[in-house]
């Protein structure tokens, strides 16, 4: 899919855009598998070892997690991209429909940019004494967890739930336009957050974003995630792309091209690699990776 002009012009005004059916079930697929796959093998382990009363294996992708969360928090332990590394992943970073889109933003040499994530935002019935800002992500642009060095580039997040994002299960509100006031100064406590002083006065958008869709947001539309009042688990991904040879905001871990016109050949094609990159700055510990 490519977007069309008038998509470009309001991501370009707006500094957010919604794109709908941007992924089919079919192109998804892969990525939900491998994760039912990871937390049956997490499941029976916990099991084993008596940490959990019971494997509700009857339970589709959207809620299994929860229920096992509710009894044993380790099941959630490194549950993010750079930590399970899965073939389906990698793969799905450098998706042709992705990168399609992105290429209509960016151009054509393109690199996958190291901050990403893998969200299972629970009912908030379910999450316990977990700090608030781990379930309702507070207002923050992303640029702010990035290193200050990255501050010309072009860095576009690629937010896509697994499951329908609502106002229910827990979508992302953005303010419009709100990008051209450039980085806001944010402050650490209760997650890294706007300074509330600096919050503009805009009205939100309730990004509501259907299984399949994307919310791709420029990295200073501040943004936040709304708490998830349902009974599913709020799945999604969040990745970034960046032209590749920009800086990526976090020099010290692997961003790697997806796609080049100019050379094909450097495209990253071996999960093996990608694997090795990132066990490699794993072991690095003491980054510091917010800008406060
Ligand atoms: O998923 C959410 O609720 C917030 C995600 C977010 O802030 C992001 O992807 O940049
Ligand atoms: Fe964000």
């Amino acid at each position: 899919m490519r977007l069309t002009v008038e998509q470009i012009i309001a991501y370009q005004t707006e500094g957010y855009l919604i794109v709908p059916e941007a992924l089919s079930e079919a192109d998804l697929r892969p990525v939900i598998g491998e994760l039912e796959r990871e937390i049956d093998e997490r499941a029976r382990r916990l099991f084993a070892e008596g940490k959990l009363k019971a494997l509700y294996e009857e339970e589709p992708f959207e809620r299994r997690y929860a229920f096992l969360y509710r009894e044993c928090r380790e099941i959630g332990k490194g549950f993010d991209i750079q930590h399970l590394l899965g073939e389906a992943m990698f793969r799905h970073l450098g998706s042709e429909k992705l990168l399609d889109v992105a290429e209509c933003l960016l151009g054509s040499e393109i690199s996958c940019n190291p901050i990403q994530h893998l969200r299972a935002k629970l009912p908030s019935a379910y999450a316990g004494d977990e700090p608030d800002y781990f379930q309702n992500v507070p207002w923050h642009q992303d640029c702010a967890v990035t290193t200050p060095d990255s501050e010309a580039s072009e860095i576009i997040t690629f937010w896509m739930p697994l499951v329908d994002a609502t106002a229910e299960t827990g979508c992302m509100e953005v303010m419009p336009g709100a990008f051209k006031r450039g980085y806001l100064d944010h402050r650490a406590e209760g997650g890294t957050m706007i300074d509330p002083a600096k919050l503009p006065e805009i009205v939100p958008v309730r990004a509501e974003c259907p299984k399949g869709s994307l919310v791709i947001m420029n990295k200073y539309t501040p943004h936040r995630g709304i708490g998830n009042r349902s009974g599913i688990v709020r799945w999604s991904i969040d990745l970034r792309y960046h032209k590749t040879g920009a800086n990526s905001g976090r020099s010290f871990q692997p961003s790697f091209p997806v796609r080049s016109a100019r050379d094909p050949e450097s495209v990253l094609r071996d999960a093996g690699e990608w694997r090795r990159l990132w066990r490699e700055v794993s072991e690095a510990k003491g980054q510091k990776l917010h800008r406060v």
